[in-house]
């Protein structure tokens, strides 16, 4: 695969990355696609990050200053960068991740999407007004930056997550101060050379707005354990979810956090198969079910069940699985070995626990050698057993019978994770059932579209084991934010509240 690591380098000098970064490093950079080697970067020593912490302090200090619509300004030229660099950045996604050209390329327009709507949002960063029980008296409620505010990312979304982070972050006033997963740190060095483009457009930007930690999880836990780090968004593992909450509760710190998923999909005996079949096919196989939100359960009206298997099986069947750089391709590569052993253990729990498995091998014909490249996996299940509860970051999809919609509901509900879900169905009382208090327990819930591939103007998020966290859209700005309260006395009396006399 010689061939790909050359087009690999030259999209790597495109993107601004000099030979120096890119050799002579400790952290060895893979493609999951052939195994072959990247580049070697340099890892961040632990000893700098005193240095690191107190120049996002100094950054802090001059950035809240700066108007929010003039913060805007810089995820404007930061859009307009990343549309400039798409390609690029979005081949060196499918290089580093394994993802196919259209999901690495999407990738980035969410990057995109999301400066746009920070660019909005730095103008509407708005507090209530308040009625005040005292006359002469004004309420209202200020929103002010927070400090800096520390991302740590996953090798499955590289790239947007960041974006989702850095440009709320920024615009709301607080730097930040990156940690990308071990096994994708080049495209997280590409994002700093398109941000420090935007700077030098900007123009007077205070140094240390965005700094890249390149290295493993001491560098992370240095981050999550800073006093000086008020905020720490960090997605991955439930594993790793639960060991950065209690330290960052412990300093009273905030979390964003977003962690595992356990889709499900409800199949109503009214629901468009068809429909329902393109979309399951997206979200259990789509980013070889690598995405938090893939669809991992298949909940469906056992009167429809043995007719929505065949045709998942022979739309499996026809899958071309195999390079995600060539034209066609709709499963890529696995992140790496472990993640293919993770997925065969699973597999293996499954048939124990009474699971009939259809695909799941290993792929080695007419795929690139040194990849790990699986066939994804229908498991139809007796019922809903230890492994089909638990995340594997892999394409298997679980399917389960149902006769009464509130068993479906239950079902869906009864995993410990919450991230997303979604319900195929004509029958507007399922569908409103699914949406209502006694419905999905998922932080999001879709009718009849799968549950990937979410918009960046919703907030993103979910329950449970998932925690809790909101990104993205709609007001998910407030978590990176302080909120202050105001009450403004105009009269030349002093009332108390709540009538208290203090005479003196
Ligand atoms: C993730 O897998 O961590 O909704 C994020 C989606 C994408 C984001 C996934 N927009 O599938």
């Amino acid at each position: 695969m010689k061939d790909i690591v050359m087009t690999a380098e030259t999209t790597l000098a495109k993107l601004g990355l000099t030979a120096a970064e890119l050799s002579g490093g400790t952290l060895k950079v893979t493609s999951p696609i052939d195994g072959s080697l990247l580049a070697e970067v340099h890892e961040t020593p632990a000893a700098e990050m005193g240095a690191i912490l107190a120049r996002a302090k100094a950054a802090f200090k001059a950035w809240r200053t700066v108007p929010a619509p003039r913060r805007g300004e810089l995820i404007r030229l930061l859009g307009e960068e990343l549309r400039a660099a798409k390609d690029d950045l979005g081949a060196l996604v499918s290089w580093e991740a394994g993802k196919i050209t259209s999901e690495g390329l999407g990738e980035v327009q969410e990057m995109i999407d999301i400066c746009d709507f920070a660019v909005g949002l730095s103008r509407q960063l708005y507090g209530l007004t308040i009625a005040s029980e005292r006359p002469g008296h004004r309420m209202m409620e200020t929103w002010h930056p927070a400090g800096p505010v520390g991302v740590i990312s996953a090798f499955n979304f590289p790239v947007a997550v960041w974006s989702w982070n850095a440009a709320l972050a920024l615009v709301c006033g607080d730097p930040v101060i990156w940690k990308p997963s071990e096994k994708t740190p080049l495209t997280a060095l590409a994002c700093q050379k398109i941000f420090e483009k935007a700077l030098a457009r900007f123009g007077d930007a205070p140094d240390g707005l965005l700094q890249v930690l390149v290295g493993g999880a001491d560098l992370g836990k240095a981050l999550v354990e800073s006093e000086d780090v008020p905020i720490i968004s960090a997605t991955g593992s439930t594993r790793m979810g639960r060991a950065v909450a209690p330290i960052v509760a412990q300093r009273f710190g905030k979390c964003i956090l977003e962690l595992g998923g356990n889709n499900a999909m409800i199949v109503g005996p009214s629901a468009d198969l068809e429909m329902a079949v393109r979309a399951i096919v997206f979200s259990a196989v789509g980013t070889a079910g690598q995405r938090c939100t893939s669809l991992r359960r298949l909940i469906v009206h056992n009167s429809i069940k043995d007719d929505l298997v065949a045709r998942l099986k022979r739309a499996y069947a026809g899958l071309p699985i195999g390079n995600p750089l060539t034209e066609g391709t709709l499963v890529g590569p696995l992140v790496d070995e472990a993640a293919g052993k993770a997925m065969a253990a699973a597999l293996e729990a499954a048939r124990a626990q009474g699971g009939t498995v259809f695909g799941g091998a290993r792929v080695t014909q007419d795929v690139p050698e040194g990849g790990v490249y699986v066939e994804p996996a229908i498991v139809e299940m007796p019922g809903q057993t230890e492994t089909v509860k638990t995340e594997t970051f892999a394409p298997i999809l679980y399917v389960l019978g149902y006769d009464d919609f509130s068993d479906a509901l239950e079902i869906q509900n009864d995993v410990p994770q919450g991230l997303s879900s979604c319900v195929f169905t004509l029958n507007m009382r399922e569908a409103e059932q699914f949406l209502s208090a006694a419905g999905s327990d998922c932080g999001i819930a879709n009718v009849n579209i799968g549950p990937s591939g979410a918009e960046i103007g919703g907030a993103f998020g979910g329950e449970k084991e998932t925690g809790g966290g909101r990104e993205s859209g709609s007001d998910a700005w407030k978590a990176y934010m302080r909120r202050q309260t105001n009450t403004v006395n105009y009269s030349a009396e002093l009332p108390l509240a709540q009538g208290v006399k203090f005479d003196i």
